[in-house]
């Protein structure tokens, strides 16, 4: 099953994606997504340099080779840019693979362990009964698991919090927007929205919530033990994740369930993390981590270690990565919960898939391969826009981490 063509097709559909598309030399086609927010051109650039002439004429049946090729034998490892566009090439294999063989990815994976993933949704507000309603509109919509984020007094906007009742999506301008952020009001704020959410929606949702890497490890150790009531499902990536030792910190001060690891790339990022049990939820994706095979090594080197999955779904990841993190999240045997943020409608117009949500849960279907499908023509219509990820800063101009 000889791969005769790669093409990298940039689109978008309210927001930018891009996708590897794999064709053999039987007619197959097979994607996989190339989308880092905000960085998408350096993907296609690696791609189109670097990826796509080694895989003319190689056979695509060889897919742990090909990872090993493209990651051992680029001699600079690791990197967002570089793991990303190894994703791509994995993904899209394993989805050529799947249709080769007539079988649905998870079934190639060693099959279903559970029937379907549950999901957590997003809800926000920019105060708190705005955040209320949001949280019951998720409940009524079938989810159990909800995100839990919302505008902070004293602070003019803050992440997460959709600013006019449409979606929220971060990436808003071609040159970074800035944001101000101040952590004393947030680390008072929040322990009283968790109270409110809990007053209203009582004990048995569970919610999780994402603090973005902004605070140091004795703040989190702080913030970790105030809201130990609440009895949270995760808190998120609490400080930023390359402070690997402000986690054993953080670990001996609060039993508040940890989850981080959506800006890994490698195992290599999350060893230290996982092995001294640092964390309960490692949040590493399919599309920045390397693809299906490097997301399996990660998390079967967290089940030993009683680490559950809880992989990264915002809407930067195109429908593409949602299929195949969903066919890992059904075949692994340590899954903890999947991300969803839905895509727009002209998105999945583009990106026509088998995937399906119902009662707070998704499913990958049965379809041969990732079963999603890319229409080109539709793709083509939404060129490039440039959009970068806002820059953070303290009220005197420091720049913090957003
Ligand atoms: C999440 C994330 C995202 C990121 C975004 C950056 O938990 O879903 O934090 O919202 O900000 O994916 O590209
Ligand atoms: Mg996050």
């Amino acid at each position: 099953m000889k791969i005769i063509d790669a093409a990298v097709i940039v689109t978008c559909p309210d927001r930018n994606f891009v996708t590897l598309k794999l064709t053999t030399e039987d007619g197959l086609t097979g994607l996989g997504d190339a989308t880092l927010n905000g960085r998408e051109m350096a993907v296609v650039a690696y791609l189109h340099e670097h990826v796509v002439p080694t895989l003319l004429g190689r056979d695509a049946t060889r897919i742990e080779d090909t990872w090993q090729y493209l990651y051992k034998g680029a001699y600079w490892r690791r990197g967002p840019v570089t793991m990303t566009a190894i994703a791509a090439v994995d993904m899209a294999l394993w989805d050529l693979l799947g249709k080769a063989t007539g079988l649905p990815v998870h079934r190639l994976l060693g099959g279903r362990c559970r029937t379907s993933a549950r999901v957590y949704a997003h809800a926000s507000g920019r105060d708190l009964p705005e955040l209320l309603d949001a949280v019951t509109a998720a409940r009524e919509a079938g989810y159990t698991a909800v995100r839990v984020q919302s505008g902070i007094p004293g602070i003019p906007s803050t992440y997460g919090v959709s600013k006019d009742g449409t979606p929220y999506e971060p990436a808003d301008s071609a040159v970074p927007s800035e944001s101000v952020w101040s952590t004393p009001p947030y680390l008072r704020h929040l322990p009283r929205m968790l109270a409110a959410v809990r007053e209203a929606h009582g004990e048995e949702l569970d919610l999780l919530h994402d603090v973005h890497h902004r605070l140091t490890p004795n703040e989190a150790a702080r913030l970790g033990r105030d809201v130990e009531e609440f009895r949270l499902f995760w808190l998120e990536d609490p400080v930023p994740s390359e402070l690997q030792e402000g986690y054993r910190h953080l670990r001996h001060h609060t039993t508040t369930p940890i989850a981080v690891g959506e800006v890994f790339n490698t195992i290599w990022d999350c060893q230290q993390l996982i092995g001294e049990q640092l964390i309960d939820f490692i949040r590493t994706s399919v599309t920045h981590a390397g693809g299906i095979t490097h997301l399996r090594r990660i998390l079967f080197f967290a089940d030993l270690y009683a680490v559950r999955s809880g992989s990264h779904g915002a809407t930067d990841l195109s429908p593409v990565a949602m299929a195949a993190a969903l066919h890992v999240d059904v075949s692994v045997p340590n899954f903890g919960i999947q991300e969803r943020m839905p895509h727009t409608a002209l998105t999945d117009a583009v990106f026509p898939h088998a995937y399906t949500f119902a009662d707070g849960t998704m499913d990958p279907g049965e379809q041969p391969g990732l079963g999603v499908e890319l229409d080109e023509e539709l793709a083509a219509r939404h060129p490039y826009r440039p959009a970068s990820l806002p820059v953070n800063r303290l009220a005197d101009g420091t720049v913090h981490s957003w």
